[in-house]
């Protein structure tokens, strides 16, 4: 039960603005556990096909143009809940829509330069995972405070 997986990813605004840190660190703080991270420039086909949902939206190409325009710094995280709670974690998709507090509500201001990705539901984000890493990717180990963060 507290092993559901999560997608997050650094989008390239917030690797250049130098936040991939303090996006670590609040998932780290939290209490979940960091399986899978590497930095890479994303193939347009990958993009493409992460964000397949939206290809028949207005700002999908802006979209995929950006996600592509530099390095993103692409995450596994493990916890309970861990997809939900990533999503509150992040705020809204405008960030200016975004409380403060939350990842976008305190770091950006425009929709099209929101800084992070995450996962939306348990089924994407197994998808995510797959479409992003391998598995030889992804790290089993057990958190030595387990107990400290889970009753
Ligand atoms: P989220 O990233 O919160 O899951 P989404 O999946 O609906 O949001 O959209 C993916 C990304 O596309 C989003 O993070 C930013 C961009 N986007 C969404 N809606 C947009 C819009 N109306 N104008 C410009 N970019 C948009
Ligand atoms: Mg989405």
């Amino acid at each position: 039960a507290n092993a559901e997986r999560t997608f997050i990813a650094v989008k390239p605004d917030g690797v250049q603005r130098g936040l991939v840190g303090e996006i670590i660190k609040r998932f780290e703080q939290r209490g979940y556990k960091l399986v899978a991270g590497k930095l890479m420039v994303a193939p347009k086909a990958l993009l493409e096909n992460h964000y397949k949902d939206l290809a028949d939206k207005p700002f999908y190409s802006g979209l995929v143009t950006y996600m592509a325009s530099g390095p993103v710094f692409a995450m596994v995280w493990e916890g309970k809940e861990v997809v939900k709670m990533g999503r509150k974690m992040l705020g809204a998709t405008n960030p200016r829509e975004s409380a403060p507090g939350t990842i976008r509500g305190d770091y950006c201001i425009d929709v099209g330069r929101n800084i992070c990705h995450g996962s939306d539901a348990v089924e994407t984000a197994q998808r995510e995972i797959a479409l992003w890493f391998k598995d030889d990717e992804l790290c089993d180990y057990e958190f030595a405070d387990k107990k400290w963060v889970y009753e």
